[in-house]
């Protein structure tokens, strides 16, 4: 189990219903007030190197220590013991001054370049008692001194002493890669832990994948309710994450009210079914309050390491992508990478303050291509191949029968259907695709723009009062930034005309004008 996690085995598995006041029990250990159960430690807990180049005092010392319970290695120089180091961090290294090789101070200031994975506490043996040998120590980095002949007495207390340095050190770390509000990952320690598996299934070919969760309309929790119910809501979440998933998988709360979940030796298709999971129990979620009972949905975005995943953070990135999808799509629902478009990788670019000024008055509706007509999901699918013979359409929205859209079907659909047994006898509901992402008209270009270069989809359909009007795809944007640099502003882009092909393209602006969405006519319900 990672650092953070909080244990759930108390709750029932379908739903969760605890009283709000219970919440602030479920923090983690040592939060909130840093001395409360945070466990004592003994010698045991600290590894010790000692370094020495006299066989008596390692004996001598040795015999102390472990008598004492402290694990030890011993070494007769600096320079094994730098290797000691590489092998396995100690966290207090005694070292006489003198040895051949590498001496003490040389050992010293080498640990203090390295990079270590925690503070190691180095105290000098030595019989250099002068103020000038002392500060040339510290000012390479020792931490203590003990002056020989050594004390058995002396040396533990001053062990003992160092010891509550180390705690410190220790508790701030738990602390940094911990969440103070759901007992966590921070995204930082999270980070951390997946690029060790991305590595690990890397070499062994094993599969990874990567769940990105963001709460829906969180925002009128906290608006409506207050921020403590909001908190409480995010630590219950938490709870419930930690409770659906296995001791292998990792949590973190990315930022916000989004967390992002690692799977390791996971599918795709199995990180979507934990997902749809999760996604059920979170909406069976009830958390009393005094004025009402709290419930919340959750996006979800899924994505599994492919060969040509270049690094961890483009694996989350790709779950991103997915989620926001999820969101566009409506929310509380799984949305997997690998049913957008296409694959690839897209990097969202600033948009500079040019740029901006192009896009300020422009709407989805101004650059949309009206449709055909729509089509309903109970049509037979020979109805709709018969209107896209007659009208030409590519592609044509399906609505059910309150004439909202349930889904999308192309040409692509119907062809791979048309040749199978009794496929074109099929209600269209069958075959249409649903990942349909839909903006309003007047919804501005600019966001749909930012939308394109986040996710792989290639279209959205545009709406007038949820009913689909129109098409807006990547090539109609395309063309629309081509006329803005061909136009009057193309200095104002720093591109000169003549670096821009006449008769390249095949579409104008001419031909995106926006038809009224009113002569848009919806096949009648008998087509
Ligand atoms: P969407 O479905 O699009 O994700 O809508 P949303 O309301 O969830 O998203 P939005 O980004 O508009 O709002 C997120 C809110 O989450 C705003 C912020 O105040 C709240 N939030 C972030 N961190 C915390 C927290 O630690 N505690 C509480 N109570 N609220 C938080
Ligand atoms: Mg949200």
């Amino acid at each position: 189990m990672a650092f953070g996690h909080v244990i759930l085995n108390h709750l029932p598995k379908n739903k969760l219903i605890l009283n709000i006041k219970d919440v602030g029990n479920l923090l983690p250990e040592g939060h909130g007030n840093m001395h409360l159960g945070y466990r004592s430690m003994s010698p045991a807990d600290y590894k010790v190197l000692l370094v020495d180049d006299d066989p008596a005092m390692l004996r001598l010392l040795s015999r102390w220590l472990q008598k004492a319970g402290y694990p030890l290695r011993t070494v007769a120089d600096g320079q094994e013991a730098l290797e000691a180091v590489e092998l396995e961090c100690p966290d207090f290294v005694i070292t006489d001054w003198e040895m051949p090789h590498v001496s003490g101070l040389e050992l010293c200031r080498r640990l203090r370049q390295m990079i270590l994975p925690h503070y190691v506490y180095i105290i000098f043996l030595t019989v250099r008692t002068g103020a000038g040998e002392m500060i040339t120590g510290l000012e390479n980095g020792a931490d203590d001194f003990l002056t020989k002949p050594v004390s058995e007495e002396e040396l533990l207390a001053r062990m003992k002493s160092s010891a509550r340095v180390l705690d410190l050190e220790r508790r701030l770390n738990v602390m940094a890669q911990t969440d103070a509000l759901t007992g966590l990952l921070t995204q930082r320690a999270f980070y951390e832990s997946l690029e060790k598996e991305w590595r690990r299934s890397q070499r062994s070919r094993r599969p990874l994948s990567c769940t990105m969760l963001d709460l829906d309309f969180f925002k009128q929790i906290n608006d409506v309710h207050g921020h403590l119910a909001g908190d409480a809501m995010l630590k219950f979440v938490a709870e419930l994450l930690l409770d659906n998933c296995r001791s292998s998988d990792v949590i973190c709360r990315y930022g916000g009210e989004e967390f992002c979940i690692m799977l390791p030796e996971t599918r795709e298709a199995d990180a979507v079914q934990w997902a749809e999971r999760t996604r059920k129990r979170m909406a069976g979620l009830r958390i009393p309050t005094a004025t009402a009972e709290l419930h919340v949905t959750g996006s979800f975005g899924v994505a599994e390491r492919r060969e040509d995943t270049q690094s961890c953070e483009e694996l989350v990135d790709q779950a991103d992508q997915a989620l926001l999808c999820a969101k566009r799509l409506g929310r509380d629902r799984v949305i997997r990478y690998s049913s957008l478009a296409e694959g690839g990788e897209t990097k969202q670019q600033v948009i500079s303050d040019t740029w901006d000024a192009v896009f300020r008055d422009k709407r989805a509706g101004d650059l949309m291509v009206p449709l055909y007509g729509c089509v309903l999901e109970t049509t037979p699918i020979v109805q709709a191949l018969e209107l896209f013979v007659r009208t030409g359409a590519a592609s044509l929205p399906v609505l059910d029968e309150h004439g909202s859209m349930t889904g999308f079907i192309s040409e692509k659909d119907l062809m791979v259907v048309a040749l199978a047994p009794n496929g074109l006898k099929q209600p269209l509901s069958s075959v249409m695709r649903t990942n349909i992402v839909s903006y309003e008209e007047q919804t501005p270009l600019r966001t749909i723009h930012e939308f394109f270069c986040r996710v792989a989809v290639r279209s959205v359909v545009i709406t007038k009062q949820n009913y689909p009007v129109g098409i807006l795809n990547r090539e109609a944007l395309l063309r629309w930034y081509y006329d803005q640099v061909r136009n009057k502003e193309s200095r104002s882009f720093g591109l000169p005309l003549s670096s821009v092909p006449e008769g390249n393209i095949t579409g104008t602006a001419s031909a995106l004008t926006l038809r009224s969405p009113d002569n848009v006519a919806a096949v009648p319900r008998d087509t």
